[in-house]
């Protein structure tokens, strides 16, 4: 069967305001890109590009989900660096300063990275270009609509949706230990750490109102950089089964 890679990006006076993904069959084309066009709101500059993907992958199973609250965001994040700490080894305090950029802004500009941070084992920045930073794409779940579906009857949304389908395939990558993830929406308080099999959903981990966000990828230190951005961003995955959620 033929699959085909549909990736939307949208902006507004040059910020980017919305993206979206997909791998599907050609009979889909149609209504996906439709569904695409209808997601941000309002723009002056919207790309769609549909490209023919040369090699499928599957990956059997997505992460598991599982839920944690807390009552504030400290917590929240002490939570989440004592679970990275636990799967990586690197200190607690390295740990923090890290989270801490991607709230106040991870680029060189202080702006929100385009792209996911890389840190090493050893506490290291290892990203390219810290503006840029790596993007996960071309992935996504074989039966969107089910796997959707029962993300939402169980209360979870279309955020979780595309991060889990993310977290996935990062996590399905040997040398990519854990990640770190909040969103860039000041009103989404929700973020995750994803770690082996799971996909640490906790809420809040970001104070409201704040408009930065963004990811960290963890790495052991040995990881050949050329094969992992060639893993993110070029290789496609289609996930074919979402683990149950109790
Ligand atoms: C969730 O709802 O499970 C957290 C999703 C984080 C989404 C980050 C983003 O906006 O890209």
């Amino acid at each position: 069967m033929r699959y085909y890679s549909v990736k939307m990006r949208a902006s507004k006076e040059d910020k980017h305001i919305s993206g979206g993904e997909r791998i599907v069959e050609r009979k889909a084309l149609k209504e996906v890109i439709n569904s695409l066009i209808e997601r941000p709101r309002d723009f002056d500059f919207l790309n769609i590009k549909v490209k023919l993907v040369q090699k499928l992958n599957y990956i059997d199973r997505s992460l598991k989900i599982e839920s944690y609250s807390f009552p504030d965001t400290h917590q929240a994040n002490a939570f989440a660096v004592e679970i990275i700490h636990r799967y990586t080894g690197i200190d607690k305090v390295r740990i923090e300063n890290f989270i801490n950029l991607i709230h106040i802004g991870a680029s060189d500009r202080g702006d929100v990275m385009r792209g996911a941070m890389l840190v090493d084992t050893d506490g290291n920045r290892l990203e390219r270009d810290r503006n840029r930073g790596v993007r996960t794409t071309g992935v996504d779940f074989e039966d969107r609509e089910k796997v959707r579906s029962k993300l939402i009857k169980k209360g979870f949304t279309d955020r979780t949706l595309d991060a889990l389908a993310i977290a996935t395939k990062n996590l399905n990558y040997q040398d990519i230990l854990g990640e770190y993830c909040i969103s860039d929406d000041p009103n989404y308080q929700y973020g995750y750490v994803a770690v082996k099999r799971s996909y640490i959903r906790i809420h809040p981990l970001k104070e409201k109102g704040n408009d930065r966000g963004g990811r960290i990828y963890f790495v052991k230190k040995e990881v050949d950089l050329d094969r992992l951005y060639n893993y993110l961003e070029e290789e496609e995955f289609l996930i074919r089964e979402l683990v149950e959620i109790l």
